[in-house]
């Protein structure tokens, strides 16, 4: 079986231990070992990332550039290839991990334009003969901890703007999808990344990630993952003064309004909440159903969710993969529990013996559900979704923002002013309109309001906000 090593400073370093990196769809394929890394390790890929600071930070936009196309080049021409490892450590489909493969190829050729686009501003001085000149720099040493849902895009996005913007990096991917990670440390490695500009240091959160966020030659720390992890890096990062950016959970709503075109809210619902097995953060686990089109959309939404093929996620019949791993299943089994002592109807979301061994579950809806019950309030990030019938739009708002989140909020309507009204009163970092919740461009802003999102917005230029310092000069030339 390959040992997969961490890359610091250039170089492939063994560890003492590996861990194995088992497929949800049949726990008896192990995909590989990963080295577990240590404090030390830590600190050795931190010390080289400061010593390739300066270097990174002098590189010109076309080195930065050349790097993050070549990556990108190679990503999609071999998409097939590790969009297979993505779904085989994963679980989501062969067609989804093929195409987060395809975007995460993308993500790395859009900064490696932005990479020769960083602008700065001149403006006039309040004083004569001084010029004031507004700069972009790099930050120094950026920290990044991935979550293993998306597990080659999330890295991307992150490492990407990164090095886009002359910034080192100390990347430590999810435990259970240690091979999408690596893939990018070796496609970084094999295009030219010179030593210490992106290490790669994999193992345990409360080991290597903790060590991370708290060492003091850390810039700052982008994290997507819980709630929980979220809010002690914003609290030490608060402590120490350092940048962070943190994309947490979601309970997003979806509404669908009485005048929605039924099968594009089906459809949208059908997708944003069951695919990727429920398994993002963007997925719509609420869905606010007008009462005039409740009966027709669940009756539609429940017979299409019946038909869905649950099954091994490299088997192309399939259309929802396995759940991550046993502990996120059984947290799903029990809040299907939950859901039904609470009171909901609950349809499908048993546990599934397939031929192989594996962590498969029904889709799960439950219905007759009102905001307040905790499935409505607590993230499943599993393939379950909840219906709650409202008499109106006033009360679909009221609903859809009753959420200690709001990073993605959704409406099915055919109706300009819903719609619009929609998209201004949503207390969401994202807004979709006959669209799923989930599922999103890789060039625009991403990111939430209150629980969801701290720190500035990912992807597209917007990166630049967390990846670059400001630096204000002013001159008088005498
Ligand atoms: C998407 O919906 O296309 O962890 C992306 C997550 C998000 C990414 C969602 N950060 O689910």
């Amino acid at each position: 079986m390959t040992k997969h090593d961490n890359l610091i400073g250039g170089k492939w370093l063994p560890s003492n231990t590996y861990s194995e990196n088992r497929n949800p769809s049949n726990t008896d394929d192990v995909v590989g070992l990963y080295a577990q890394g240590s404090v030390d390790d830590v600190d050795a890929a931190v010390t080289a990332a400061r010593k390739a600071a300066p270097g990174w930070a002098a590189a010109t936009p076309q080195t930065r550039h050349d790097l993050l196309e070549a990556v990108g080049r190679k990503l999609a021409e071999r998409a097939e290839e590790y969009g297979r490892l993505l779904s085989r450590e994963e679980g989501k489909t062969l067609a989804e991990g093929i195409g987060e493969t395809m975007r995460a190829a993308q993500v790395f050729k859009f900064f490696a334009g932005e990479a020769l686009r960083v602008t700065g501003d001149m403006q006039a001085s309040v004083r004569p003969d001084i010029d004031v000149e507004v700069t972009r720099e790099p930050v120094g040493v950026i920290g990044l901890i991935t979550p293993w849902n998306f597990p080659i895009a999330i890295p991307a996005w992150k490492a990407a703007p990164a090095l886009a913007y002359g910034n080192c990096v100390v990347l430590k991917p999810a435990d259970l999808t240690l091979g999408c990670a690596h893939v990018i440390a070796t496609l970084l490695d094999e295009c030219g990344c010179p030593p210490g500009v992106f290490n790669l240091v994999m193992g345990r959160g409360s080991v290597v990630g903790e060590a991370i966020v708290t060492h003091p030659d850390v810039d700052a720390v982008s994290f997507t993952g819980s709630v929980a992890t979220g809010s002690h890096i914003a609290e030490v990062c608060g402590r120490l003064k350092r940048k962070c950016q943190l994309e947490m959970g979601g309970k997003n709503p979806m509404v669908v309004l009485d005048d929605a075109d039924l099968d594009v809210a089906v459809s949208a619902c059908l997708n944003g909440t069951f695919f990727s097995t429920g398994q993002r953060c963007t997925a719509s686990s609420r869905m606010i159903v007008q009462a005039g089109i409740h009966d027709a959309f669940v009756e539609k939404l429940q017979t299409a969710m019946l038909a869905l093929k649950v099954g091994d996620a490299l088997d192309p019949a399939t259309q929802i993969g396995p759940v991550v791993d046993e502990k996120q299943l059984s947290s799903n089994l029990a809040y299907v529990d939950l859901a039904r002592k609470e009171g909901a109807k609950v349809i499908g979301g048993e546990r599934l013996e397939l031929a192989v061994p594996g962590y498969f579950q029904a889709p799960a809806l439950f219905l007759e559900t009102t905001n307040s019950m905790r499935i409505n309030r607590e993230e499943i990030f599993g393939p379950c979704g909840s219906v709650i019938k409202v008499a109106d739009f006033e009360e679909a708002i009221t609903v859809a923002n009753d959420t200690e989140f709001g990073l993605s909020a959704g409406i099915c309507t055919t109706s300009l002013k819903h719609a619009r009204d929609f998209k201004r009163r949503a207390r969401a970092g994202m807004v979709m309109v006959n669209l799923p919740t989930a599922g999103v461009d890789f060039h625009v802003p991403f990111g939430g309001t209150r629980g969801s999102s701290f720190g500035p917005r990912e992807q597209g230029r917007y990166a630049a906000e967390f990846f670059t310092t400001v630096k204000t000069s002013y001159l008088f030339a005498g």
